[in-house]
């Protein structure tokens, strides 16, 4: 009998990664099933945010390096964006099935 594998942050059923950088999310648009948790990381040298247009989620603002999680509960399609970022672009959505 094996021990399962460690948590990781790489891509599973369960577990989603979303990369930060100047000026975009990687990738901008993702299509998960409920009950999955999405990281976004900031890979980048700014600092970044992550807000759902319906308040749903909201980041403070992370430094490069950090990261930010939600799970999602309820299917639905969540528009979010960067606040400082915006204008120039970063933007993305989460579409739970
Ligand atoms: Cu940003």
């Amino acid at each position: 009998m094996t021990a399962p594998p460690a948590a990781t942050t790489s891509a599973d059923d369960k577990t989603v990664v979303v990369q930060l950088g100047e000026h975009f999310f990687d990738p901008s648009s993702i299509t998960i099933k409920v009950g999955t948790t999405v990281i976004w990381r900031n890979n980048g040298q700014q600092v970044h945010d992550i807000h759902a247009r319906d308040g749903s989620f909201n980041s403070p603002l992370l430094n490069p390096g950090n990261t930010f999680t939600f799970t999602f509960t309820k299917p639905g399609l969540y528009p979010y964006y960067c606040i400082p970022h915006e204008g120039d672009g970063m933007i993305g959505q989460v579409e739970v099935q």
